[in-house]
């Protein structure tokens, strides 16, 4: 193997070392043999550096019209494009999820770069009537300043495109720190921004662990806003740190996803649907249908149909083409996914499938683990509230269509949900009664596209949204503008009441 790269931070338009000099390494979970590359472990003193450098930058960017900065936007979505194979490669090497959703991340991030050009040309505000004469009045947003953003590893290209392309259309500078499990592919996106022109200081990349360089960027009274993705118990911290300087916060965090299968459903259809959903990016997805509601009548021939079908599973190396799921991103993941499937025996629910590390030949440098589908599972149990973000789903038989919502809504998060029925009503009825910022009919709970809101109610966010025009709201404020040319004072509710 070749001598990994070394990846600097970029602050400025610069590639720089951390200050203290010490580095940490990106390893491949299918084979930790195998060093991605050398990543820098950065402190306190580089962010300041970073957030100067986007400070400074912000007072020109800010003043570029929008549709020239989507022009660099426009630019840098072509570049992805032809850098996409090689560029899935770097990401199925440093996080494990196989080729196929390695492109398809990668393809995430191009359609939000054009997505987000286009708003170059939108950015809509209000105009509205006044209620006095010769008096004109609208809306615009405007730009924050520095953006701090926080993003994991499990899209890692895909969720720096939701947070940087919103934040600097908008005219925000913004810094990165990227998750240290998969910090290239953030580099690799980057690389298009500044190929295709855009100005030094603009994006800021700093490289490191939550504690040394994430938390200096929460508390860093330059930096506006925070957008963060990852655990709820992080979110939470960021939120009470972040409130001592005032800044705008959006979280993205779990989920505990179920999928409803009533029965009247399709039965095939949602076999195929929970197969993608449970197993797809090994369970490692916010969205991940981690729980299935199955209606009693069915749920023993969905869940054998099912246990045929995951058997059929390869795991492995997903450079391999012929490999359907990747490993675990890395120890502690790991060993996670164990404790649950633990958990779960003791609890009393049955391992109708899988269960067990894998660990012999091919297997023997990688966190791999076969797809396990638990039966027997009853709401409460905590293979059943709990997030547990590795290949497992558990199966839980309801009596009714009522049972099978109350079920569904019966856990803390509220990401992400579907319904599998041929009965409109019903589907209609889950559409409303759902408590999930995301609602699926006849189709797993993964699978968002980049323009419609991405998030979810209780514990899964703070009630902002990525994706779409919503996540422009949350790198922008509203500005209110009152232009009177009637030549006279008009004193608003009094020269004009009644
Ligand atoms: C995540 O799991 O954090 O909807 C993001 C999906 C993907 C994004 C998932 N488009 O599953």
């Amino acid at each position: 193997m070749s001598e990994p790269k070394t990846y600097m931070n970029l602050i400025g338009g610069e590639w720089v070392a951390s200050q203290s000099g010490q580095t940490f390494e990106n390893r491949n979970p299918a084979d930790t043999r195998e060093v991605i590359g050398i990543f820098q472990r950065s402190g306190a003193e580089d962010v300041d550096a970073a957030v100067q450098a986007a400070k400074r930058a912000y007072e020109s960017w800010r003043l570029t019209p929008a549709p020239k900065r989507g022009e660099i936007l426009f630019r840098a979505a072509e570049l992805l494009r032809q850098r996409k194979e090689q560029y899935a490669r770097d990401m199925t090497r440093e996080m494990g999820k196989v080729l196929q959703e390695a492109r398809g991340d990668v393809q995430e991030a191009i359609d939000m770069l054009y997505f987000m050009a286009g708003e170059g040309r939108r950015l809509y505000g209000q105009t509205t009537p006044s209620e006095m004469p010769n008096k004109f009045q609208m809306s615009v947003r405007v730009p924050k300043g520095v953006c701090g953003l926080i993003t994991p590893w499990n899209f890692p290209m895909a969720i720096p495109s939701w947070k940087i392309l919103p934040a600097i259309i908008l005219g925000n500078t913004v810094v990165i720190k990227p998750a240290e499990d998969a910090p290239l592919s953030t580099y690799n996106l980057v690389q298009c921004l500044l190929d295709a022109g855009l100005p030094p200081g603009v994006v800021n990349i700093v490289t490191g662990y939550g504690e040394e360089a994430g938390e200096p960027l929460v508390r860093h009274p330059e930096v506006k806003v925070i957008s963060f993705t990852g655990s709820t118990a992080v979110g939470q911290h960021i939120t009470k740190v972040a409130a001592e300087t005032m800044k705008h916060v959006s979280l993205e965090m779990g989920g505990k996803n179920g999928i409803i299968v009533m029965d009247d459903a399709d039965l095939e259809l949602a076999v195929q649907g929970i197969l993608w959903g449970a197993f797809g990016t090994t369970g490692q997805r916010c969205t991940a249908s981690s729980r299935i509601i199955a209606h009693r009548a069915i749920a023993n021939e969905l869940a054998e149909r099912l246990a045929v079908r995951a058997r059929e599973i390869k795991v492995g190396n997903g450079l391999d083409e012929t490999v359907t799921m990747g490993p675990s991103i890395n120890a502690d993941q790991y060993n996670i996914v164990c404790n649950y499937v633990a958990i779960g025996k003791q609890e009393g629910a049955r391992v109708l499938l899988g269960g067990e590390r894998l660990t012999e030949g091919e297997y023997a440098h990688g966190y791999f683990f076969q797809p396990t589908i638990f039966v027997d599972v009853t709401p409460e149990m905590r293979i059943a509230q709990e997030e547990i973000f590795g290949p497992v789903t558990a199966i839980i038989a309801v009596d009714s269509f009522d049972e099978a919502i109350a079920v569904a809504n019966g856990v803390k998060y509220g990401l992400s949900s579907s319904i599998y029925t041929r009965d409109v009503n019903k589907a209609f009825r889950a559409m409303r009664d759902l408590d999930t910022g995301i609602v699926y009919v006849n189709a797993p709970t993964i699978g968002a596209e980049i323009h419609l809101p991405f998030g979810g109610t209780k514990a899964t966010g703070n009630g902002h949204r990525e994706g779409g025009v919503q996540a422009l709201e949350v790198f922008s404020e509203w500005k209110s503008i009152y232009v009177d040319y009637s030549g006279y004072l008009q004193r608003a509710q009094i020269d004009n009441a009644e």
